[in-house]
């Protein structure tokens, strides 16, 4: 099948959108036609793994996507050095020791040597070469993890609140993001992953929850299903676009829950069993420097649905995003499109073909925090966790050393916080001692929770792995949160500020919810966001666009200055919201080479 044609359309509901060809029918988009032809994600990846080059071909690189794995080159070297990157799919942040090990020593062997806690709780392995791609999914799988749909278009990693917590509705958060993520785990690309990467061992199969296996077998009205018997929900085309759920409770937002495509707050009863939830609808953050038909945008809440229909509600949203979604522009597909576009209105209507259950008005919930579950905490069962502070997420050094040497004696469960922070959790009191003493051989806890805003800062990979990056971000980072923290130091503000970094405006570390977000622009400058909220509720705005990371300070100085002297008692985004962009960048300093826009 060449790579743009016209074709029938899997499933003949509509699509938004519509390129026509000469003849009059509608051209299919290049991606779409991959996924169509390629045997519910098989082809050509399969074939292609079989063969001596060093590198995919851009149709397989798309259908290895769906697979975990992503393409790359090292940027810093001149002649091109491919090699894959790895991505785990571990709903809400849940590494066990037994994978954790696995990935520490395949890191090693076949990696880069580190690993990398992403924003949506998982770990990525960067640098393996392609003749060692299925040695290494294949132990990822043997060892009990899956890389299946952590890329493509397809349900992503489900986030939920990462502390291990016994009580409260922190269990029903998590055994909610456990159904949602086995609910969307596609069918048919099931097979593909493991006869691909593990000779068919059906052993490896991922068995659905007993909630999910009722709602499966439970009637759901026609329109959910794809018209694919193979991939009921899917459908053979997939998603036009990833799709992203979290899920958390009332208050914590550790999870960034207005960023999700399908965000869930979940309600419980007084014994911790799920009431229901409010739902979040048409969140995402990926943008386009200069196409201002593409934004940042948080969820709109949909309304709050009673638990016994929770999971029919998600396959509804996705059901309807399958059909309605853009697939002809990828740049415009996702949920948040048609939200915007279509308005809550139209998705509420058309929602009712997909749910026939309830949606109630929201429920009440507290302001929410962004949680970070650093330090010595108890879980609520007789044990403790401990929350680590990992700058950028990054695993390396001594830190990889402590940590592979702690969980091989104890065999603790990791957790992976939206924070790219590490939880290790299941400590029994009497391990305390000896945990905290390696932690401290190694410096973990006070250097990184002594700064204020090292323990909340993220950054994004950026150079040398990521092709679409424009500028640094994560190599950065830590000499631009020491550079804002000399600078609160100097004008006394106590108070941590949430900064927020990346190397391109697809906005892997969530930057635009960020009080300081900083976006790759130009070599060496930085779109500046200011006006996001501590507690992940409000999108930030664009000040500045082509900063230059040099001038930092000498701009960042005269509003923080302002914001200390006038309102320190409001957080510094809060402060940014009372002011128009104009105001605000009339309150930053002026300094060589800024362009203001
Ligand atoms: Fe992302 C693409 C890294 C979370 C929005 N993201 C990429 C790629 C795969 C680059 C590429 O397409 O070639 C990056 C790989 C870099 C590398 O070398 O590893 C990449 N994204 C990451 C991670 C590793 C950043 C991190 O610092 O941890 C995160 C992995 C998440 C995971 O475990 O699944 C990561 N990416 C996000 C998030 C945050 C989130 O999901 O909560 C977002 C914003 C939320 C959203 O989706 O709207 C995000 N990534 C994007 C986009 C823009 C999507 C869009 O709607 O326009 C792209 C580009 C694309 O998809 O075309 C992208
Ligand atoms: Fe790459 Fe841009 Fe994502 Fe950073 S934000 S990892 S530069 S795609």
């Amino acid at each position: 099948m060449s790579a743009v044609e016209t074709a029938p359309l899997a499933h003949d509901a509509p699509t938004a959108g519509g390129l026509l060809s000469e003849n009059g029918a509608r051209k299919m988009a290049k991606v779409e036609a991959l996924k169509l032809a390629s045997d519910h994600l098989r082809e050509p990846l399969a074939s292609e793994l079989e063969n001596d080059e060093p590198h995919f071909s851009n149709g397989a690189v798309q259908i290895l996507k769906f697979h975990g794995s992503y393409q790359q080159t090292n940027r810093d070297q001149r002649q091109r050095d491919w090699s894959m990157m790895l991505r785990l799919r571990s709903p809400g942040g849940r590494v066990p020791a037994q994978l954790y090990l696995a990935l520490d020593e395949l890191a090693d062997r076949y990696g880069n040597g580190t690993l990398r806690a992403t924003t949506r709780q998982t770990f990525q392995l960067h640098g393996i070469p392609k003749q060692d791609l299925r040695t290494v999914l294949g132990a990822i799988v043997r060892n009990l993890g899956s890389t299946l749909a952590a890329c493509g278009d397809i349900n992503r990693n489900v986030m939920a609140p990462a502390a291990p917590y016994t009580t409260g509705g922190y269990p029903a958060a998590r055994r909610l993001a456990d159904d949602v993520a086995a609910l969307l785990t596609p069918r048919a690309a099931m097979g593909a992953y493991l006869d691909l990467w593990v000779d068919g061992d059906m052993a490896y199969r991922f068995r659905p929850t007993p909630k999910v296996r009722k709602v499966n077998r439970q009637p759901s009205p026609a329109a959910v299903h794809s018209g694919d018997e193979q991939e009921p929900l899917y459908g053979s085309r997939y998603l036009p676009r990833k799709f992203k759920v979290g899920v958390t409770v009332p208050g914590d937002n550790s999870i960034d829950v207005l960023t999700q495509d399908l965000g869930l707050v979940v309600f419980t009863d007084t014994i911790g069993r799920l009431s229901g939830a409010n739902v979040y609808v048409g969140g995402g953050m990926g943008r386009t420097h200069n196409k201002e038909d593409t934004f940042a945008r948080t969820g709109d809440p949909l309304g709050y649905v009673q638990g016994h229909q929770l999971l029919a509600l998600v396959k509804a949203v996705v059901a309807l995003q399958r059909d309605h979604g853009d697939r002809q522009s990828r740049r415009h597909a996702r949920l948040k499109y048609l939200v915007h576009d279509r308005g809550l209105d139209w998705l509420k209507a058309s929602l009712a073909n997909y749910f026939h259950g309830d949606v109630r008005p929201l429920r009440n919930e507290p302001v929410p925090r962004l949680e970070h579950y650093l330090g010595w905490q108890r879980q609520g069962d007789g044990l403790w966790f401990v929350g680590l502070p990992v700058m950028t997420g990054r695993v390396a050094g001594p830190l990889k050393d402590t940590l592979r040497a702690l969980v091989q004696r104890y065999r603790l469960e990791l957790r992976v916080t939206p924070n790219q922070d590490i939880l290790l959790c299941g400590i029994a009191p009497n391990q305390k001692q000896d945990i905290q003493d390696q932690l401290d051989a190694i410096g973990l806890q006070q250097s990184a929770m002594g700064e204020p805003t090292a323990s909340h800062g993220i950054a994004c990979p950026a150079l040398p792995t990521c092709g679409l990056a424009i500028t640094e971000s994560e190599r950065t980072f830590p000499d631009v949160l020491a550079r804002l923290d000399a600078l609160g130091r100097s004008l006394g503000i106590q108070q941590p500020l949430l900064v927020r970094m990346t190397g391109c405006p697809n906005g892997c570390s969530r930057p635009y919810m960020a009080e300081v977000g900083l976006v790759g622009s130009a070599a060496g400058h930085y779109q500046l966001w200011l006006g996001g909220a501590p507690g992940l509720t409000t999108l930030a705005r664009p000040v500045l666009d082509r900063l230059p990371l040099a001038d930092l300070e000498a701009v960042l100085r005269p509003v923080l200055s302002r914001w200390v002297q006038t309102a320190a008692t409001k957080s510094f985004g809060a402060f940014c919201q009372d002011y128009t962009t104009e105001e605000l960048r009339d309150l930053l300093g002026a300094a060589p080479g800024i362009d203001q826009r």
